[in-house]
């Protein structure tokens, strides 16, 4: 109950920080993107990672006006890193269930896109299989409104939730991600028949596909060799302020 009060005034005293980690070719090794993550830096509780909050802020409806001030920042953050020339695609933001539950949530991310000038091609929203579990047909719609308006839609943790290939075909998903606990025992074990498995059903259904919790050079090798695109992970770069992610894009491979 306190927690929810302090969340609740940390929104109001905007004590939310957006950090960003970078995606990579694993082919070239270009940046090409960044997945926005939230942190709340509270007066009462120190900096506080997601996964102590973002449950919280589901139960209590406080995840909406979080989430509405995730969307924006990040979008708005893509469009000043374009600004000050870095050569990105895309920038990923997370929506948790309750926030794809949302009426109206392709209307507002329009409308955020409009705010900030952000193309929607490059606007990607990741979402888990469990959002798709038993999807009725006013979210199937909604995940086409949000395709045919640009939007790209990547499926988180994929291969944890309860997946279902029919939904490959069913939803107008673009991406792939991955799950770590898939990647840490690379290149040994189950974890190489599985991250190969997810590598050809997205490669087969023309999907994008990026493997996360990239740490070591074995993992990143045994990937690559595999034909998955794109990275993400501790050996390419943590989650860092906007200040230090432009730095990293402007760099180059
Ligand atoms: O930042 P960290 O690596 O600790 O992220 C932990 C979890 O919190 C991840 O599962 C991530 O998807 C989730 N998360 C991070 N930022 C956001 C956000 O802005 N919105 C939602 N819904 N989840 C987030
Ligand atoms: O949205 P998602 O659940 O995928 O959130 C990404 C989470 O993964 C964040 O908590 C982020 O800090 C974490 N993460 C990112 N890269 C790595 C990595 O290389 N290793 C580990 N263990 N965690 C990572
Ligand atoms: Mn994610
Ligand atoms: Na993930």
């Amino acid at each position: 109950m306190e927690m929810e009060a302090d969340l609740r005034r940390g929104l109001v005293r905007e004590e939310f920080r957006l950090n960003f980690q970078p995606v990579v070719d694993l082919v070239s090794g270009r940046i090409v993107g960044a997945e926005a993550l939230v942190r709340w830096q509270s007066p009462a509780h120190g900096l506080v990672p997601p996964n102590r909050f973002i449950p919280l802020a589901e139960e209590t409806g406080l995840i909406e006006p979080l989430g509405d001030w995730v969307l924006e920042e990040a979008c708005r953050q893509m469009v000043q890193w374009s600004a000050a020339g870095a050569n990105l695609d895309f920038i990923a933001v997370n929506l948790s269930p309750r926030q794809f539950q949302r009426g109206a949530l392709c209307e507002h991310m329009e409308s955020v896109l409009r705010r900030t000038g952000l193309p929607a091609e490059r606007l990607e929203v990741e979402i888990t299989e469990n959002v798709l579990f038993g999807a009725a047909a006013a979210a199937e719609r909604k995940l086409h409104d949000m395709r045919d308006s640009g939007v790209r839609i990547a499926l988180d943790d994929f291969g944890t939730g309860y997946s279902s290939l029919a939904y490959l075909k069913r939803f107008p998903i673009s991406k792939l991600k991955i799950d770590r606990s898939f990647v840490h025992d690379l290149p040994r074990a189950a974890d190489a028949e599985i991250a190969t498995a997810i590598i050809s059903i997205a490669r087969a259904l023309g999907l994008d596909v990026v493997a996360e919790g990239i740490e070591a050079p074995e993992q990143y090798a045994f990937l690559k060799e595999r034909g998955c695109g794109f990275g993400q992970g501790y050996l390419f770069g943590r989650a860092v302020t906007s200040e230090r992610f432009l730095r990293l894009a402007l760099q180059g491979p």
